[in-house]
């Protein structure tokens, strides 16, 4: 089947830089994705934009160029609830890729062990209005009680101001909650303002709520560099994630969200990005932490000694 991606649709950097900060060994990007390609397995019919193709293989190439060791590829909205590209880019990792699909209250329990067996982990609820239809609360608490026995988690997406609409929610949930890109926050609002203040509060208060220090290059206002060969990228967001970081040195994760959908403005350089990781986490505790012990925690506790 032949897709008309999206008009405006950035294409996602072919030739990241290399890296100057070296990830640690066993390093995990915990948020990336698949995107078909279209022709193998179709977008959803229901999706919110059709986006370029981006393969496993080049998912794996990049993870090779980045030094990273492992991912964890999200299930990205344009395939909605069909999860076989994801589950075929597992299937195709030797055993390097773990996964958070998306399921609706009809999947069955055959259809979610196989999921397990091919490495899936974890549930992802989308409350971003721009990408999602709604689903009804009960729907999906009656989605995490059943993957609960699993040892899947949930992972959310929502934006910053639909956090105190969505907090009991969230906090009734049975499993951990990991939190996309740190709630989505306005970095133009002080680090210590109210709304941040919120997302912290809410991190402190519940012991099984995580957070991804993920997407800087969506959330700053600053933007990328501004002159080439410079690797002082999105530098308003430092002080929202490295507060997170330093916080909640054990409940945070960081990926890459490669093949960065929905950017309108510009395509991250992947290997700026990695440049970011040092001043999130600016100690070789914190970088092992965020990067391998609590990913390996979460997507491959038989492997992990912390
Ligand atoms: C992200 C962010 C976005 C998109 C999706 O599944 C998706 O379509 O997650 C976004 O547009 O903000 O995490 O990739």
């Amino acid at each position: 089947m032949q897709f008309q991606v999206t008009p405006g649709w950035l294409p996602f950097c072919p030739n990241p830089s290399k890296p100057r900060f070296q990830v640690p060994a066993g390093a995990v990007d915990a948020h990336c994705h698949v995107f078909g390609p279209g022709a193998e397995f179709p977008y959803a019919p229901e999706r919110k934009y059709t986006p370029c193709d981006a393969s496993k293989d080049q998912l794996f190439a990049l993870r090779e160029r980045l030094g990273f060791a492992r991912n964890v590829i999200v299930q990205a909205t344009c395939h909605g609830s069909d999860n076989r590209a994801l589950v075929d880019a597992l299937l195709h990792s030797d055993g390097r890729a773990r996964g958070v699909a998306t399921v609706r209250r009809s999947v069955t329990e055959t259809e979610l062990r196989a999921m397990h067996d091919a490495g899936v982990r974890g549930v992802r609820f989308n409350f971003v209005k721009r990408l999602v239809d709604f689903t009804p609360k009960d729907e999906l608490m009656e989605i995490a009680a059943r993957i609960a026995p699993l040892s899947w988690h949930v992972v959310v997406y929502f934006e910053a101001a639909d956090l105190p609409e969505l907090q009991d929610f969230f906090t009734a949930l049975p499993t951990t909650v990991v939190v996309d890109h740190m709630g989505r926050p306005d970095v133009r609002k002080p680090v210590d303002g109210p709304e941040f203040e919120l997302f912290v509060k809410f991190m402190r208060d519940y012991p099984n709520v995580w957070s991804k220090v993920s997407c800087p290059e969506r959330l700053s206002v600053s933007g990328p560099p501004a002159l080439d060969g410079e690797r002082n990228a999105y530098r308003d967001v430092v002080p929202f994630a490295r507060r997170i970081v330093e916080a909640f040195p054990d409940r945070v994760l960081w990926g890459t969200d490669w093949p960065h959908p929905n950017l309108k403005d510009h395509m991250p350089d992947d290997g700026l990005l990695v440049d970011f990781i040092p001043h999130i986490a600016p100690t070789a505790e914190l970088q092992r932490k965020l990067l391998v012990d609590n990913p390996m925690r979460l997507y491959w506790p038989e492997q992990s000694s912390r």
